[in-house]
C-alpha cells in the first residue's frame, strides 16, 4: 500500500488502483492512531477513480520536521574522513561510526523540501556538491515507524570538509532535501537485501551510478528513531533519513541541469533536477 500526497489531496494505491483518502489534512492523516487500518478501510469501501492521473504528486510532507542520521555506512565514514583530514576532523567520523550513540542532525522543514520532479539545489558558495540517496523513515508522533520513502540529502562536501562544525551550512538550505514519490505504508523493517540505486545524468548521458543495499546499513532504523525521540517530541511526527551508503568519486561534483534518479524498490523512484543560484 502506497500513500501519495497530491494536488487533489491524498491517494492510496493498492494493486495498481488509486483511491482518494478523506482527510482533514496530511498532518491529521499521518498521526492517525491506526493509519494502516484506516487506509485499508478506504480501499475496501472506496471506488478507484482516474482523478489521480491528472494530479500533481507532491512531496509527502506536511508539518513534519526532517532529521537525518550520518555515517551509518562504512562508505560514508571513509569518504568523510578523507575530505576532513586536513581540517583535523577525520577522527570524529570514525568515532561516531563505532559509537553507541548515532549522529543525528536536523535536515529540513517542509519549505526546504522538493517533491518528485522538482528542483534540488546546490549552494551558490559550494564548489563540491553531491546527492545522498537515503532510505527515509516516516515516524508518527508516538515514535512508531509507519512507512518509508526515498530521500535525497543534498550535501556540500567542501563546506563540511573544511570544518565539521560547518555541517548545518553544508546540509540545511533551500531545496537541500527531496522526498517522495510516496510513503510505502509498512511498519515492519524492510529486508536487508533492499537495494538503493542512484543514477545521475548530465546532458542526457550517464554521469554517475551507484548501488548499495540495506545490508550495509550499520544501524537499526528503530534504534535511530529511539535516539531521535529521546527527550524530543514531534507533534506531527518526523522524517528520519538513515544515511548514505553511496558517495561518488572525489572528482565528481553536481552541476546545474543534472538529473538525479534514486530508486528504492519497493517504494519507487524519486527524480529531481539540479539548480544553483548564482
Ligand atoms: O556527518 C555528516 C553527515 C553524514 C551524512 O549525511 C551521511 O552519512 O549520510
Ligand atoms: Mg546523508
Amino acid at each position: 500500500m502506497k500513500l501519495y500526497r497530491t494536488s487533489n489531496g491524498p491517494y492510496v494505491e493498492n494493486q495498481g488502483k488509486y483511491y482518494s483518502v478523506p482527510a482533514e489534512s496530511w498532518d491529521v492523516l499521518v498521526t492517525h492512531e491506526d493509519l494502516q487500518g484506516y487506509l485499508q478501510s478506504v480501499i475496501a469501501g472506496g471506488e478507484s477513480g482516474d482523478v489521480f492521473a491528472s494530479a500533481q504528486i507532491l512531496a509527502p510532507i506536511g508539518n513534519q520536521e526532517v532529521w537525518a542520521a550520518g555515517v551509518t555506512y562504512y562508505r560514508s565514514r571513509t569518504a568523510r574522513m578523507e575530505e576532513s583530514q586536513s581540517a583535523g576532523g577525520g577522527d570524529f567520523y570514525d568515532r561516531v561510526y563505532s559509537a553507541e550513540r548515532p549522529e543525528l542532525f536536523f535536515k529540513a522543514t517542509a519549505s526546504r523540501v522538493s517533491g518528485p520532479g522538482g528542483d534540488v539545489r546546490i549552494r551558490s558558495d559550494a564548489r563540491w556538491s553531491v546527492p545522498e540517496p537515503e532510505l527515509t523513515l516516516l515516524v508518527n508522533h508516538r515514535g512508531q515507524i509507519i512507512g518509508y520513502t526515498v530521500g535525497n540529502d543534498m550535501s556540500s562536501r567542501d563546506i563540511e570538509g573544511e570544518n565539521p562544525l560547518y555541517l548545518p551550512q553544508a546540509k540545511v538550505y533551500d531545496r537541500s532535501c527531496a522526498l517522495g514519490p510516496c510513503i510505502l505504508i509498512e511498519s515492519r523493517p524492510l529486508p536487508a537485501s533492499t537495494p538503493i540505486r542512484i543514477e545521475i545524468a548530465r546532458t542526457g548521458r550517464p554521469g554517475f551510478s551507484g548501488l548499495t543495499t540495506l545490508a550495509e546499513l550499520k544501524r537499526v532504523p528503530s534504534t535511530l528513531v529511539e535516539y531521535l525521540f529521546r527527550d524530543n517530541s514531534f507533534p506531527y511526527g518526523a522524517f528520519l533519513m538513515t544515511g548514505t551508503g553511496i558517495v561518488p568519486p572525489d572528482s565528481f561534483t553536481l552541476a546545474p541541469g543534472d538529473k538525479i534518479t534514486i530508486t528504492i524498490d519497493p517504494i519507487g523512484t524519486l527524480e529531481n533536477t539540479v539548480i544553483q543560484a548564482i
